[in-house]
């Protein structure tokens, strides 16, 4: 997670390897938007900044991080890219809906990694307050979706070399 011990949003763009033509999806849960609007933003701007051309990076909605999974398939199925994506942000409530949509996320994109042997990188915050995502969307710890940019890059990359 971006923490202030791992925190890969000052990340050097040497230290990425070449990115050529690659194309890169991105599905982003509307529910708590503004966060995940600011994790949207941190991821294009890191992957525009470290080589990806604008009109090679590919955006779509889901309403909620439970629906990231199945909109990530989509855009692998229906788009072919190098690498997808999921930017999402669950806050811990007062009902156990925290834990039943986190575990579905997470083994969601999980199968699909395995699924299509294609990278989907998993940008969702779980958090137990707003402020906490806040802080990992573009504050004091950073920002996940520069992460999950990086990642995507690395793994899509590590994927093309072996081929
Ligand atoms: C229903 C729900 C709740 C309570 N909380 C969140 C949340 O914190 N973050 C999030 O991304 N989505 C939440 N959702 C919506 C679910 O992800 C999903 O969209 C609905 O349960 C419909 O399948």
């Amino acid at each position: 997670m971006a923490t202030n011990l791992k925190n890969l949003s000052s990340l050097n763009p040497a230290e990425i390897p070449p990115v050529n033509g690659m194309k890169i999806g991105i599905v982003v849960s509307e529910w708590n938007r503004d966060v995940t609007q600011a994790l949207l933003e941190g991821a294009t701007k890191t992957l525009v900044r470290l080589g990806i051309s604008e009109d090679h990076i590919h955006v779509h909605y889901v309403p909620g991080s439970f629906e990231l999974p199945l909109g990530a398939q989509f855009i692998a199925e229906y788009l072919k890219p190098d690498a997808v994506i999921c930017l999402g942000c669950v806050i811990q409530g007062e009902t156990r809906h925290f834990d039943y949509i986190c575990q579905g996320v997470t083994q969601g994109i999980t199968d699909l990694n395995l699924k299509y042997n294609l990278p989907f990188i998993f940008g969702v915050l779980t958090t137990d307050t707003l402020d906490q995502a806040k802080d990992r969307a573009g504050g004091k710890h950073g920002n996940k979706g520069d992460e999950a940019a990086v990642t995507a890059l690395k793994m899509a990359h590590m994927k093309k070399s072996l081929k």
